[in-house]
């Protein structure tokens, strides 16, 4: 008796519909360029699409800082080409799920300007303080800081009182203790669902709740100043269990949850079946494995050993107590296959990872260009950034004397800016700027999409994209790499990743070489000997049994046993 549900089938494709496909030549992706382009996800074979934000906004974050949360940016289209978007996911029998970003707005709502004007209906929609030294200057009223570097709160002249901000200055905190604001959202939610989309992926969903007083954070090792705070709130639980209760319970709706420094106990209160009703979450605990003593902006190399440990916790604590979301980059993090593999072996890589998202317990999600081995940008100057975030810690970084060297520099932004994913999808080699625009891009075309791109991707038929497509029909005809246990074996190799996955009388071996060498893979007692069949690899092998074998750079070995 398994507890089949559609969203744990599902295979996500994340569009990030600013660099997707430009149809009007503004050189910014729209949404009728993601409606173009349905059929190419349908032949891809997905089943969700999360659209990252396309509501009105001042674009200070790429979206993720709305001004009118019922309102499209004219920059992608309108409400009708949203519309035509939900009928033709829905022809195609695929679902829409959009960004819910309610832990801040713009500086640009209505409800900000209105708060910071002094309205006293909207004043306590944000977190205003009044907070001066003995001379009476003012002072920010805490140490928290900003994820985008600085205090995380502004001064307003006008009113002589500081707003919150986790986020850019721009971005202020919505206050989630006054109920007006938990009316508004609620009301909000409801009246998108009642639009036919599919649900949510919830921003930085476990930051909404602050405690009283909003005490100085005092651990030094918080991703920032002030996480141990507001990083899971005390009203945490009992916003997002009333946000369920209210509005999304009874819908079968897909929800997942970004959440910033979240444990595996944490994450089980919040996820189906135990905790608040949401069917997934993002953590953060892979993305961390190459942050140096110094975090975020200082690089340090990951281990295999560290990956496979960090990923099988996950795997091991929320079997039958939630659910997985499987990735290994979006729109905040570089290109997977420059980070955890090799751009040497490009191809064969990008194979072995995709391997790896789409047969551990879980649901993948795919992120634009990521079927085609798209890499990071080749940065050579901070002229060719355009993210807020990149943009400000480097400031930081400089100002406060931790890196000055501007060749440093570039070599950081080259390995973690947002920006690495956030370049135009590289459609085909023909065109000009790889077809993603007859305009000037916003950000620039990565110089290498005359080798990559999608249309010599499908030409090819040995190509990532085939092998993403052969993938996602082979775990949905699967149930044993659907549902299946997860048990990793060989733990300590520090080049072969191998796990089982059992259900019942069925078994499914995945071997998986993360080097440029030929370790041996040894199977252990108990598989060796037993009749296999190769569902999936990216080298041609006769198999007929599991014997050990020498693998070959990155390669990547699905077998169903008998
Ligand atoms: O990008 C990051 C690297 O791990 C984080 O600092 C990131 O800002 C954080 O994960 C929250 O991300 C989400 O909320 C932000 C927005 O800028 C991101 O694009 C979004 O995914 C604020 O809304």
């Amino acid at each position: 008796d398994l507890d089949r549900v559609w969203w744990k089938e599902a295979v996500v494709y994340q569009v990030y519909p600013r660099s997707f496909n430009d149809t009007d030549g503004d050189g910014l992706g729209d949404l009728a360029g993601v409606v173009e382009r349905l059929d190419y996800l349908d032949d891809l074979g997905v089943d969700v699409v999360w659209l990252n934000p396309v509501y009105e906004s001042p674009g200070v974050d790429n979206g993720y800082d709305i001004a009118d949360y019922r309102a499209i940016n004219e920059q992608f289209g309108s409400m009708a080409d949203l519309d035509r978007l939900i009928e033709g996911l829905h022809d195609r029998d695929m679902k829409l799920i959009m960004d819910l970003v309610v832990n801040h707005t713009s500086d640009e709502h209505e409800w900000f300007r209105r708060s910071r004007a002094g309205d006293e209906d909207y004043r306590d929609y944000y977190w205003w303080v009044e907070s001066e030294d003995e001379e009476g200057n003012p002072v920010p009223p805490n140490n928290w800081e900003s994820f985008f570097g600085g205090p995380a709160w502004t001064y307003d002249e006008e009113s002589g009182e500081w707003y919150l901000h986790i986020f850019d200055t721009r971005q202020p905190d919505l206050n989630w203790e006054n109920p007006e604001v938990r009316r508004e959202i609620k009301e909000m939610i409801t009246w998108w669902l009642d639009k036919g989309i599919d649900g949510f992926r919830m921003d930085v969903i476990n930051l909404l709740s602050k405690p009283e007083g909003l005490p100085d954070g005092t651990d030094p090792e918080a991703i920032v100043t002030g996480a141990d705070q507001f990083v899971n709130g005390p009203r945490i639980h009992e916003f997002l269990g009333d946000v369920y209760d209210e509005v999304l319970a009874g819908r079968d709706v897909m929800t997942v949850g970004e959440m910033v420094d979240l444990t595996v106990q944490e994450a089980r209160e919040f996820l189906y079946p135990e905790g608040d009703g949401m069917s997934m979450a993002f953590n953060f605990d892979h993305m961390r494995l190459d942050f140096g003593p110094n975090g975020r902006w200082d690089l340090d190399d990951w281990t295999l050993r560290e990956l496979k440990a960090t990923m099988s916790h996950w795997q091991y604590g929320l079997a039958g107590r939630g659910w997985n979301s499987l990735y290994l980059n979006n729109h905040d993090e570089p290109r997977m296959v420059s980070r955890f593999g090799d751009e040497a072996y490009r191809e064969k890589s990008a194979k072995l990872l995709a391997t790896l998202t789409h047969t551990m317990q879980g649901t993948p999600f795919i992120y634009q260009g990521e079927e085609i081995g798209m890499t990071n940008y080749p940065f050579e100057s901070l002229d060719e950034v355009r993210d807020v975030d990149t943009i400000k810690n480097v400031e930081v970084l400089r100002e406060e004397g931790t890196v000055t060297d501007d060749e440093e520099i570039m070599r950081l932004v080259r390995h973690r800016s947002r920006d690495n994913a956030r370049t135009p999808m590289q459609w085909t080699a023909e065109e000009a700027h790889a077809g993603f625009t007859d305009g000037e891009p916003w950000i620039g075309v990565n110089p290498n999409y005359e080798e990559i791109n999608v249309a010599d991707a499908r030409e090819n038929s040995d190509s990532i994209w085939h092998y993403y497509r052969d993938l996602i029909e082979m775990r949905a005809d699967e149930d044993v790499l659907l549902y299946g246990d997860y048990d990793l074996l060989l733990p300590s190799h520090e080049e072969i990743w191998a796990y089982t996955r059992t259900l019942a009388d069925e078994t499914a071996l995945v071997v998986l070489n993360f080097s440029r060498g030929t370790p041996r893979f040894e199977p252990p007692e108990g598989l060796a000997g037993r009749d296999a069949e190769l569902l999936i690899g990216n080298y041609a092998v006769p198999v007929e049994s599991v014997e050990a074998f020498a693998l070959r750079p990155w390669e990547a070995r699905v077998y169903r046993l008998d």
